[in-house]
This record gives structure tokens, sequence and C-alpha cells, in this order.
């Protein structure tokens, strides 16, 4: 049945944005015409305001579609400022209602609903589509599960809808493209900005069956779902699969496959069954993410019989603050027996860390050093910066401790545009400089570890790691230079990525 109510989902700087793209396949099946509009995409570590053209565009679109409902998708809080901007513009050029949904207006509905009309709390693909139902059918909207409608000062809450059974909500679209358009310096282009990206990322769980690390969105939604249905979720093999398939007819140009999953769902029998027909049905190399508390030799072999190439592991700090501040059960000795696995298995660790916590003494970053030395090579080593979600256990045990200051907190803060990778020229004091630059140069496989550990006890880089750091950049650009190379020979370098990476003012660290 076809819906006469025009409604847009918009992305705020991400041209992928699972979230956008699985309301709109849920409101089309249930027969909306929607528009999915990709409002700038992200580059690293840098977070530009738009320009009024850029603005003027968002709102000529809306007005020319004849939109009648507005749905920003605000994922990360950083974006919070932006959206309540983009909402008071378009409300003011078009006087239609706005909606907000994703993770920020999870965490802090109370915040949202003060500026939009509406938000949806959680994951609402089934829900949506209820809402917008009772609006095109002239019904009451106020109390559909898991929305609150906001009428002048009086807000209308409503408890959460069921979760969904991840193997019955539509695959995400990339059938449509009339209907999607990529807004960004002054150009606004019709069809689906993704369609053409060389790796294709999807989810084949939602949740985390750990879900207590204290900085995550978990810790949130975990005790939100209560009483509403399993928090952790698994895709049947089937369904992850089948999109595969049919992804592979739309998006041409895919080389390799991400699995954004919290942790992938390394369960004996699930393993068995994707290790057989991931090969036979879709046959692309692929990427996970793992904890280590489930690294195991076995699975990880079979995964890489089935094209499993590389996997990203957190290893977030020492084992003090993991386990006291980050409520990570792992330990250090459970990190280099992962690593040796991957070694074994013979895929590469991508393996994380986070700093700038306001936590690590001298002496945990010394210990996580040693650590890291203790790995076996080779392995990746990605860098983040700590960034302070609102609501989070961390955000109100550090506020409570005095540690930190809601000035810090993501929302008012934008750390996650600011350093969400390290960049070694980013203002530190001078002993993190020091760490940063060592930790930084024991991925690079081609120096030595006795040269390192030289590095390591010089007095002269203690005193001032300055030249320590411009070396450090140095052997950095040359590692970036050839993993530039290395993706270009597999066809996974594209300008898009080029745009997203390659941040002048701030050369992350690889
Ligand atoms: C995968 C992922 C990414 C991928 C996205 C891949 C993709 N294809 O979308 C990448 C790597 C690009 C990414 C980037 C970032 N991410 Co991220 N990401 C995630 C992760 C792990 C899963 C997101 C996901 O796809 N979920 C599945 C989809 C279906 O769920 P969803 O997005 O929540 O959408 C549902 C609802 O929220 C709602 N919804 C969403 N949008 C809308 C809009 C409307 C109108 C409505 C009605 C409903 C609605 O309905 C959807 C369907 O149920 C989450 C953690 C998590 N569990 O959510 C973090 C998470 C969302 N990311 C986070 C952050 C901070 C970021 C970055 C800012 C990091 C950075 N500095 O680059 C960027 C932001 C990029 C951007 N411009 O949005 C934080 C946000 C926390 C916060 N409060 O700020 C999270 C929660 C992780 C965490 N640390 O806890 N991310």
């Amino acid at each position: 049945m076809q819906r006469k109510l025009r409604v847009a989902v918009v992305s705020l700087y991400a041209l992928e944005n699972n979230g956008v793209r699985h309301i709109a396949s849920s409101l089309r099946q249930a027969g909306f015409t929607v528009t999915e509009i990709y409002f700038k995409d992200w580059v690293n570590n840098s977070f530009p305001w738009p320009q009024e053209v850029e603005v003027q565009d968002l709102i000529e679109l809306l007005r020319s579609r004849g939109i009648q409902w507005v749905g920003f998708s605000v994922r990360a809080s950083a974006f919070h400022r932006l959206a309540k901007y983009l909402t008071e513009r378009v409300r003011h050029a078009l006087g239609v209602p706005i909606l907000w949904g994703g993770m920020h207006p999870t965490f802090v509905p109370d915040k949202a609903i003060e500026i939009a009309d509406a938000i949806a709390i959680g994951e609402v693909d089934h829900a949506v589509t209820d809402f917008f139902t009772r609006i095109d059918e002239g019904r009451d909207h106020r109390t559909t599960p898991s929305f609150w409608v906001r009428e002048g000062d009086v807000v209308h809450k409503n408890d959460l809808a069921p979760l969904v059974d991840l193997d019955d909500i539509p695959f995400r679209d990339f059938q449509t493209q009339q209907d999607k358009f990529h807004v960004e310096a002054g150009k606004v282009s019709q069809g689906d900005p993704f369609i053409d990206n060389p790796e294709y990322t999807l989810l084949a769980s939602r949740g985390c069956p750990y879900w207590t690390c204290t900085f995550c969105s978990n810790t949130i939604t975990k005790p939100l779902y209560e009483g509403k249905g399993k928090g952790y979720r698994i895709r049947s093999v089937e369904s992850v699969v089948s999109e595969l398939e049919q992804a592979k007819t739309l998006c041409t140009n895919i080389r390799v496959v991400r699995f954004d999953d919290e942790v992938f769902p390394i369960r004996k029998t699930w393993i068995e069954e994707f290790a057989k027909a991931w090969p036979a049905r879709v046959g692309l190399p692929f990427e996970v993410l793992v904890d280590p508390r489930m690294v195991s030799y076995q699975p990880l072999k079979l995964l890489k019989e089935a094209g499993l190439r590389a996997v990203c592991m957190g290893i977030q700090a020492n084992d003090r603050v993991n386990q006291t501040f980050y409520n990570r059960q792992t330990t250090n000795q459970q990190i280099i027996d992962a690593q040796t696995i991957f070694r074994r298995v013979g895929i590469t660790g991508n393996l994380q860390l986070i700093w700038d916590d306001p936590v690590s003494t001298e002496e945990d970053k010394d210990q996580l050093f040693h650590m890291l030395m203790d790995l076996p090579r080779p392995f990746e080593l990605f860098l983040f910066g700590l960034t302070i979600y609102p609501n989070t256990h961390l955000a109100r045990r550090l506020l409570r401790e005095g540690r930190i200051t809601t000035a810090d907190i993501e929302g008012i803060n934008t750390h996650a545009f600011e350093q969400f990778r390290i960049d070694l020229s980013y203002p530190r004091p001078a002993a993190d400089k020091r760490w940063l630059a060592l930790i930084v140069l024991l991925n690079k496989s081609f120096l030595p570890k006795s040269f390192i550990w030289k590095l390591y006890h010089s007095a002269r880089f203690k005193r001032d790691p300055a030249a320590l750091v411009a070396f450090a950049q140095a052997v950095n650009l040359v590692k970036m230079a050839g993993v530039a190379g290395e993706m270009t020979m597999r066809g996974e370098m594209t300008p898009l990525l080029i745009k997203r990476w390659f941040n002048p003012r701030s050369l992350v660290t690889m």
C-alpha cells in the first residue's frame, strides 16, 4: 500500500550510516516514499561546520520534495550542537516537524526532546513504521512505543517497543537511487553515495555479550532494553550470506567486507555454518572485531580458511586501568596470548589502544609499553583518544571523582572530532608525547626491538622528546605511504577514502 506522508531521513557526516539506511528500508517496505539525505561526510579528526550553501541546499531539497517530516540521525553526541542548528534552520524555513533518532537521543532523551519535536529511543526498525503509519492514517502518534513527542511544554513519553528479530527486518536498501542525495560543498548529487565503495560494512549482530565496558553505549542500552527481549542478538548465517549475495549484484566494486559488530559472533555452530557458506556463496575477504577474552585458535582458523584477513581487537589500556576504570576483565597475558594466536593462524591483528584518559599514571603507561613490547610481531596499532559520552558509567564516575568537568563530556566537547585517532602533533604533556612516539614505533617491524629499547632508555628523550616525536612522525609517514600503496594494489583506495583519511592538519598514526 502506497502511503501519502513524505518523510526524509538525514545522515550527518556519514555516507554509510546504518541507522538511516535501516530506517529508510523499513519505511519503504511499509509503503512510504522516503528521501535519504547524506549531509556531508566525515574526515579524520576534523569537524568543519557546514557552509551556508550546504544548509540552503538541504532546505531546498526538502522543500522541492515536499517533505512533511524530517528525521535527523544523531548518532554521535559530538553532533549535538550541529543537529540543533540544522533543526532550527529547517524548522524556521519550512515549518515542518523534526524527529531525532540515533544513539545521542538514546543517551540523553531529556536533553534531545527540548530541541526536537519528537525523538526515537533505541532501535526502532518496526516502531518507526508504527509512528509514521499513525500520522499517515490520522491516528494518535503521541502514544507510539519507543517515541517521545513534545507538544509545547508537554512531553508524551512512551515505554520502549520490544527488540526486533534481526532476521525479520529488511536489508539496507542499495537498490533505490532516485530518492537518495549527497549534499556537500555546494553540490547535491543524486544516487547512493556509497554504492561504489570497495569496502562493504555490515553487522551480523546487535548488542554485546560483554556490554560492561564503562565507556561504551552498551552500558546504557543493555539496562534500557531490560524486559524487551534479548539485548545481544545474532543474525542467522543465511541472513548474512543472502545480504551479501544481494549486495554483490548492486555494489559491484566490493573488494573487502568489514563486520562492524561490537564483537563478531564467535559461537561454535554459527562459525562452522558461516565458514562453509561464506566462501561458497560470497567468496570475499573479510575483517571482524574480537575481544581478547574470546580468542581461540580453532574458530579463527576456520574463519581464516573462509577468507578472514584481519581482526581488530581492543587492548585499551593496561591491566589496572582496564579492570578498575573500564570494567574490562581482561589481562595483559590474555592480550599476548590472543596476538600469539593471530600469528599462528596467519591473520593480521589490528590492535587498538585508548589514550588521553584522565586516570593512567606514568607507571600504568610504562606497564602498557612493556606489554606491547612483549607482543609477537608483526601487528598493527591503532591509537584512539578517549571520548567520554554523556551518561555512561565512565562519565558519571569521572564526574563524581572530580577528574573531569561537564565541559569534558561529548556534546559540549567534540573530542571525537579532534583526537578520535591520535595525531602526534596534537598538544599534550611532553611525557605523553614520548610514550606515544615510542608506541608508534612498535608496529614498524623494520625497526628492531633492541633499537626501540635504546630510545626508551634514553635520558635525553625523557627530558625532551621533541626529536623522538619528529622521528616517529617521519617513520609514520613512511608507514602511511606503504599502507596506501598496498591498498591501491588491492583496489581498495578511492578518492573518498583519501579525503576521509588524509587530513593534512592532523596526520593520524598508523
Ligand atoms: C559501526 C559503528 C560505526 C561505523 C558506522 C558504520 C555504518 N555503516 O554505519 C563508523 C566507523 C563509520 C562509525 C563512525 C563513528 N562513530 Co560509531 N559506532 C558504530 C557502532 C559500533 C554500531 C552502529 C550501528 O551501525 N548500529 C546498527 C544501527 C542499525 O543502529 P543505530 O545506528 O543505532 O540506528 C538505529 C537507532 O539508533 C535508530 N536511528 C538511527 N538513526 C535514526 C534516525 C531517525 C530519524 C530515527 C527515527 C531513528 C534512527 O534506528 C536505527 C535502527 O534501529 C556504534 C555502537 C552501537 N552499538 O550503536 C558506534 C557508535 C554509534 N559510534 C560512536 C561514535 C562516537 C562515532 C564517531 C563520532 C567516531 C569518530 N570520531 O569518527 C563516528 C561518527 C560518524 C558519523 N558521522 O556519524 C559512538 C557514539 C556515542 C556518542 N554518544 O557519541 C557509538 C555509540 C560507540 C560507542 N563508543 O559507544 N561508527
